[in-house]
Formats: C-alpha cells, structure tokens, sequence
C-alpha cells in the first residue's frame, strides 16, 4: 500500500481534452471504448503517459490509429512513447459489473447498471488519469439490451437514440461542460421517472426527472419538491443557477453511501430519496430534504469548481455541508426550527466528529496523508469543514460571505482548486474584515487535528462596572487558533445585557465589557460559533438561569444538556449509582410544562447527551458505567416526569393528514419521547396500561413516525408486547426493503439489558432477509450494534469483538469501503477500561493477522494499533 502526501502533488503530465466513450453493456463482460484527445502539460518536462486501471481486461490501445507499446504495472498502464503533439488515444477493455460486488466503478444492482466514480472509481471502468484535476468534455454512448435496459442515461444532454440488431437500442449523451473523471455516471435499467418542468428567475427552462423502479414511483414526491426548493434557494441565496436543461435524479438500492453529485445524473441511495408517510419517518424525511439539497449544491461547489487533488475533498464537501445546512435552517422557517436544525447539527457534530478527531483516525480538515481516500469521507472534512466555513460567515458577516462567494466563481468557475483559493476569495472580498487580518492564524482550522479546548473565567466588578472574560485556548500543544465567540450577557433576572462578537486568537485573551450594573451569567459560543469543547466553569445556579432565560435557544439547550451531563459524569466518576436531584428535575418539569417553547425544543432538551459524547469527557471509558448512569436517569425522570408526560403525550396528538413540516414533526417527536418514558415507567410499576397504549398505537398509526415511535417504545423498554409488534411489523412491511433496514436497526440499537439486545443481533445476522451485501442492510444491524449501541457491543466476555472482527473481514472480501467503515468502531479503544480494552486490542491484532486485507481496513487498523 502507497502513502499519498500531499506535499508531493504534481500537476499531470498530460491532459485529456475530450472523451468520447461507448459502452456495450452486459452484467457479465461489458466492452469500454474510450477515444480521448490528449495533450502534453507544457508546463511539466518530458514523462511518460501513466494511466490508472483497475480490474479490467485490456483489449487494445492505439495512438492515432496505431497500435503502441506499452507496460502494465499494477494498476498503471505506462505509454512511454507518448508524442508532445497532441495525439488521439483509443483503449478498449472489458469489465465485469456483475462481479462488482465493491459497488465502486460499473455494477449491476436490482438488475440494472449503475456507477459510482467517486474517488477513484472510474479507472475500474477504463483506463484514464483518473485524478480531479484532469477534466474533460464526454460524448457517451450506451448499447445494451432494449427489454431489460428501457432506460439509458448519462451526463448532460440526450443527443441520440435509436434501435441496434437482437433487441438492443442505444442513447447517444453529451455534457457540454469539462469534469472530472469522478463526476461521470451513466445507469441503464428499467425505471420510470416522475418529471417536472421549472423556469428559473432569469427565465431558462428546465425538465427535473426522478427516476426509480416501477413501485416506487410515488414515493419521489418529496424528493422532487425537496429538489425544485433547493434550486430555488441557491439562485435566491447565492445567484447560483442551473446551468443544465436537464437534471436528473436516479435511486439505487446497492450503494456505498447517501449520493452523488454526478453532473446532471445524481445517483441516489434510495434510503436517501423516497419516501411516503407510511414507509418514512420524521427523520427520513429531512435526511431526505438535506440530501438532495446537498447534491444540487454541489453542482456549484464541487462540480463548476472542483478540487485540484482529493486532499482539498473539504473544499467541496465542507462547503457543500455547510450550504445544505444553512438551506435546511431556512426552509425550517422560524428562529426556534432554525434553532433546532442548529442543535441537530451541532449533535452529530459531537457524536461522530469530537471522537473522530480524538481517535485513532484523527486528521485535519485537510489532510496530509492518505493510504485510501476512501476513509476520508469524514465527519471531519464534511462537518468539521462545515464549521469551519460556518465561522468564515460569523467572522465577515453574511453579506461579507455571499461577497466572498461570488469572488470565488468569479475567480475559478472551470478549475480544479484548493482550500487556500477559497481562503483567499472570501478574505479578498472583506478587505478589513476580523478574518483578513488573521487570515494565516486562521487556516490553522485546516492543518491542526484536534477539537480546541476553550476555558473561559468571569470576573465582575462591582465598583467599575465591568465584566471582564478571560477566555484561554489549547489543543494538544499546536498553535492558537481563530475561534470567533459570540458571547452575550444575561442577566440573572433574565435581563439581555449585551452581545459581542469575540475574537479569541491568541492562547489567552481578556475582554471587557462596560456598563454592566450587576453580576452576569456569561452565555458563550452562542449558536455553537466555533467546535471546540468549552470549559465555561458555571454552576448549576448559572446554568438553571440560561436554560430559563438565554436569547439564544442553542444555548437554553445547551444549559439542559450540561446540566443533565454534569449528574451523569459525577455519577460514573464516582462509581456510584446515579441519583437525580429535585433541582435538576424540576428544571426539566418546567420546560416540559413551559406554554411557550416548542414540543421539537421541549424533545432536544429532555433528550439526555448519547453515550458517545458522554465518553467524550472521560480519560477512560467504561462503557457500562455510563449506560448504567443513563438508564438510570432514563427511569428516574420517566417516573419523576410521570404526570408530565402524560399530559405532553396527549397534548401532541396530531388530528388529520401527515405532512412533515417542522412543528408536526417536533409535536410527534415531543409525544414519542413522552410514550417512550411511559412504557419505560411502566416497566418500572408494572402498570400495564401505558404498554397496552403503545401497542394499539402502533396497529393503529397512520405514518411511520408514529408507528415506529410506539415500536420503539415497546422495544427500548424490552416490554412483554414487543416480540408481538415486531413480528406484526415485519409481516407488514415485508416488501419495503428501507422499512426491513428500519426493523433490523431497532432491534440492533435496543438499549442493552442483560445481553439481550446482543445476542438479537447475532440471531439477526442469520435472519433470511440479512445480507453483508446490501450496504444499507449490512449498515441496519451491524453498524448499528458495533457503532451506536455501545453497551451491548463493549462486552466484558469480549464476544462483541468478536463478531466485529469475523464482520469486519467477511465484508471486507465482499465491499472494503464498507468494511473500513465498520473496522472504524474501534477508533477509540485505547481510552477503554480494562477488561474491555485488552479485548479491543485481541480483536484488532486479529483483523491485523490476516494477510489479504484491502487497503480500506489496512489503513484503519494500522492507525489503530500505531
Ligand atoms: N461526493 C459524494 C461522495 C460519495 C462517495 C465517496 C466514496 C465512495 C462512494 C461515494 N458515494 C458518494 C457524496 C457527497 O458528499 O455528496
Ligand atoms: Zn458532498
């Protein structure tokens, strides 16, 4: 295995021009001919012509109509008599799509065709400089079988079509703009597409298409919407148009990972396309939403300019994440939705991000070293990138950002470029700007590994009036970092006092405020302004008076959580049984009775912090300790909260038609948590009632929120009436594969109690619908135990590694982009507790030992044992 660095980036010594590609398709062997204009790169001296190739079968390679010699090496093919005048080179190979089981290049799934290029996809198609600074303009034609491949599609416009000899036809497509290899798609197979006609501000018409299988048609109604409202928002927000009179949208079963942003082909997971009220939650709903969002972005970000080399990935996906994300904000419409996605985010953030950046697989937004790229597409370069374009907008104001934005395309609209040209544009167009003039100190976010840890200390006096904040920073002994803190004042009688943008740039900073007539509570990183782990030393009196009265709804959250996290880190610490205090509860009795605030934000805010964030916070992590203090502070509010609950579950029945709008959705989410907490009370009690509720609910909903909610809650409580709903469930869904990955991930993410939720899943595994096969399913059971149910995996017998390191290494001789992301659930087994760790480290040594892993896993267990 290579280690790529990017210190040693090279322009190419050639580039491709234009491709004209033809396909004749068959699932067994399809034969690629690919005709490219090619010209030397000036501006690198003499070398030969060095082609990637993976598991093809080279048939001919020509230049300018002859036959040339050449070498293969591994996965390079090596021309080197390559001519400095431009040359016509053709190649012709075959490849086996049938045998791709990797779902990475051409595979077949649900009997169709379909691909996936990026990263470093398209050279297990055909022979080609298969980097992203290398962009051509394709000419593509598909041949293939009429009956079975009604539909054959490419990128950019259809030129042709038309009937071939033994039932065949062909779709000749041509896509006027220069991409990347990784960017090319083509899918032929028998769909039907739900199309709509839109025109655009400046007048352009344009045909969007969605297309799925035969029954899944009217499933794509939300996707399309979700679709026509993200081209709307980006010409209104960033006067990005659409620049393709068509734009295409295609579902696939098979898939590595959400979607992809193919120019004018999206190719989409269907777990992250369809939907119905009877087959998609809440949650799918807005995945949906945000996905399909982020796709269309990309046309923009990511594909009219691309990255220069896949170290810069988070100048497309950061980018892209954080535009997805502003979108979702305003489609959610008011400042408490808007609040709610930020705390969303800001949640996932700290669940898979701060371990990540912790971990064995710690890497700076734009990393320096890679073996796979594949086990790059990190929370890191996607969310932690997204912050950190989060702060360029705090530090140079909306306006500034939108500014430093249309300087950016105006700069590199059709290049391939770095982080550093986009750092440049926005800093350029706020000249005088808090970012401008700390520009260098700022790009540290991309080169430093690691979440800041910010400490800030009050101090007020009395006789001036002032309040001053002394706010220090450290991260692992680097260089300070740029960490904008929008800090406000309150009152302790509720009282705005002020709000300031802080500018925390060197290790340590005092500001003052004046005017200050009595003691404030300090509310810091207001709306989470920068990722960092914040040590704000507040008591519990402080927080009690944010939660109740702070301006800004992300940290009225954030009071709740801390409060919640405080109790749950002093229980485990102490190695004592958690119990809850009359302060505590009655906080949370207030804001679930409070008239004022929202069911979504009253739902975030009695949810308590996830194990994974929890474990965050400790030099050394026993995994039972901390599921033990949970379910403990589970039942004591679900019995404290009793009446409470009751009233908000019957508070939050939603009478007439399911839509997903951000209010419903929060009443439903509010209810479910309080059904949840009734059944859980009743386990407690006895009480059969509230189980009784649950299940006739379940029968009885009308959408999956509902539906899956009162299974959840029968299932997270391990009620008698469970095994019943289930089985029910089943039988009912049995041909919704997305609702079978639903029941699978239940069961698999079922709180842990005395093995049992372990040993579903192993029972599970041998279940006749599971398959290693299908990412999504692999992802339902699998994942599910060994990265989001940490009690039932980290097992003092050590049988959950186990059954990590067999999965870990069956999957791995079956899909390895999948496998490494699995063999990630042990990124962070060093800070384990003994007996756990010791068994860890058995298990990882194990998947070490066996001599024929991909470079996937490698890299991960590598960096893992290091
Ligand atoms: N840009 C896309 C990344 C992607 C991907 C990467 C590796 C392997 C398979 C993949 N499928 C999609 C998705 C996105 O960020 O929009
Ligand atoms: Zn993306």
């Amino acid at each position: 295995a290579t280690l790529i660095r990017r210190e040693d980036y090279a322009a190419p010594a050639f580039w491709i021009r234009t491709v004209d590609l033809s396909f004749d398709l068959d699932p067994a062997k399809t034969l690629v001919t690919s005709k490219m204009q090619v010209e030397r790169n000036t501006a690198v001296a003499h070398g030969p012509l060095v082609l990637h190739g993976e598991e093809l079968n080279l048939l001919r390679v020509l230049i300018n109509g002859e036959s040339v010699s050449f070498r293969q090496d591994g996965h390079l093919l090596i021309i080197e008599g390559a001519p400095d005048a431009d040359f016509a080179l053709e190649i012709r190979n075959t490849c086996a799509p049938e045998k791709n089981t990797a779902l990475s290049g051409l595979y077949t799934s649900g009997g169709g065709f379909f691909t996936q290029c990026e990263a470093e996809g398209f050279r297990r198609i055909t022979y080609f400089l298969d980097r992203p600074d290398v962009m051509a303009v394709y000419t593509v034609t598909l041949r293939a079988d009429k009956k079975k491949y009604p539909v054959l599609l490419s990128n950019g416009n259809l030129l042709e079509t038309g009937e071939l000899d033994n039932g065949r036809h062909f779709a000749k497509w041509h896509d006027p703009f220069p991409k990347p290899s990784y960017l090319f798609a083509l899918v032929a197979a028998d769909l039907v597409a739900r199309e709509q006609r839109v025109k655009s501000r400046s007048g352009k018409d344009h045909l969007l298409q969605v297309y799925v299988r035969r029954g899944d048609l009217e499933k794509t109604e939300h996707a399309m919407n979700s679709l026509i409202a993200s081209l709307v928002w980006d010409e209104a927000r960033f006067g990005l148009p659409l620049d393709l009179e068509r734009f295409m949208v295609v579902g696939v079963s098979d898939f590595n990972m959400g979607a992809m942003e193919n120019k004018g082909l999206n190719i989409f997971n269907t777990s992250a396309l369809l939907a119905s009220p009877a087959t998609a939650t809440d949650a799918d709903f807005s995945r949906i939403e945000s996905i399909v969002a982020h796709e269309y972005f990309h046309n923009w970000t990511g594909n009219r300019v691309t990255c220069r080399d896949w170290f810069q990935l988070s100048l497309k996906e950061g980018l892209t994440v954080f535009r997805d994300q502003e979108f979702s904000m305003d489609m959610a419409g008011t400042p408490s939705a808007r609040a709610v996605c930020r705390i969303q985010d800001v949640r996932s953030l700290r669940a898979m991000q701060f371990p990540e950046d912790g971990g064995a697989m710690a890497h700076p937004v734009r990393p320096d070293q890679y073996v796979e790229i594949n086990n790059f597409y990190t929370a890191t370069v996607y969310e932690k990138g997204s912050e950190v374009v989060r702060m360029y907008q705090t530090l140079v104001g909306r306006a500034g950002f939108e500014a430093g934005m249309k300087l950016y395309f105006e700069r590199h609209d059709g290049q391939a470029v770095t982080c550093d040209d986009f750092a440049a544009a926005i800093a350029d167009a706020n000249p005088g700007s808090a970012l401008a003039s700390r520009l260098d100190a700022f790009k540290r976010w991309y080169s430093q590994p690691g979440t800041p840890r910010v400490q800030a200390r009050g101090h007020y006096d009395a006789a001036t009036q002032t309040y001053t904040l002394t706010l220090s920073q450290s991260n692992k002994g680097q260089a300070p970092q740029v960490i904008p803190v929008v800090t406000g004042l309150v009152g302790h009688d509720g009282t705005a006092l002020a709000e300031q943008l802080l500018v925390l740039d060197a290790a340590e900073q005092s500001f003052t405020f004046e005017n200050i007539a009595a003691e404030p509570v300090p509310s810091l990183l207001r709306g989470f302004s920068a990722p960092v782990l914040l040590d704000d030393g507040l008591s519990d009196a402080e927080l009690l008076v944010l939660l109740k009265h702070d301006a800004d709804a992300f940290n009225r959250w954030e009071a709740s959580q801390r409060l919640a996290l405080n109790r749950i880190l002093a229980a485990v610490r102490a190695g004592q049984p958690l119990v809850l205090d009359a302060a505590y509860v009655e906080a949370m009795r207030s804001v679930l009775r409070h008239p004022e605030l929202d069911a979504a934000f009253k739902e975030l805010a009695l949810t308590l912090p996830g194990e994974a964030y929890i474990a965050e916070q400790l030099e050394v992590v026993d995994p039972q300790a901390i599921h033990a203090a949970v379910e403990a502070a589970q039942i004591q509010l679900a019995q404290a909260l009793r009446e409470d609950w009751i009233a908000a579950f019957e508070a939050n029945q939603i009478q007439g038609g399911y839509t997903p709008d951000p209010v419903s959705a929060g009443r439903r989410a509010l209810a479910n948590l309080a059904l949840s907490m009734l059944v859980l009370d009743a386990q407690r009690s006895g009480d059969t009632v509230w189980p009784g509720r649950a299940y006739q609910r379940f029968k009885d909903a009308t959408n999956m929120t509902d539906r899956l909610g009162a299974l959840a809650a029968l299932v997270n409580a391990h009620a008698e009436l469970a095994e019943s709903a289930l089985s029910r469930f089943h039988a009912q869904f049995k041909g919704e594969p997305l609702v079978i990955d639903k029941w699978f991930a239940l069961q698999a993410r079922a709180p842990e109690r005395e093995g049992k939720s372990f040993a579903r899943v192993k029972q599970l595994a041998m279940h006749a619908d599971f398959s290693l096969k299908n990412p999504n399913r692999a992802r339902s059971l699998i994942f599910s135990l060994a990265l989001f149910n940490p009690a039932a995996f980290h097992r003092a017998d050590a049988a959950g590694y186990v059954f990590w390191a067999d999965q870990v290494l069956a999957l791995d001789g079956i899909n390895p982009q999948v496998a490494g992301r699995l063999a990630r659930a042990m990124d962070r087994w060093t800070t384990l507790a003994e007996p756990y760790r010791s068994a860890a480290r058995e298990a990882i040594a194990r998947v070490a030992a066996k001599a024929e892993l991909s470079n996937d896993v490698r890299e991960i267990i590598e960096r893992q044992l290091a």
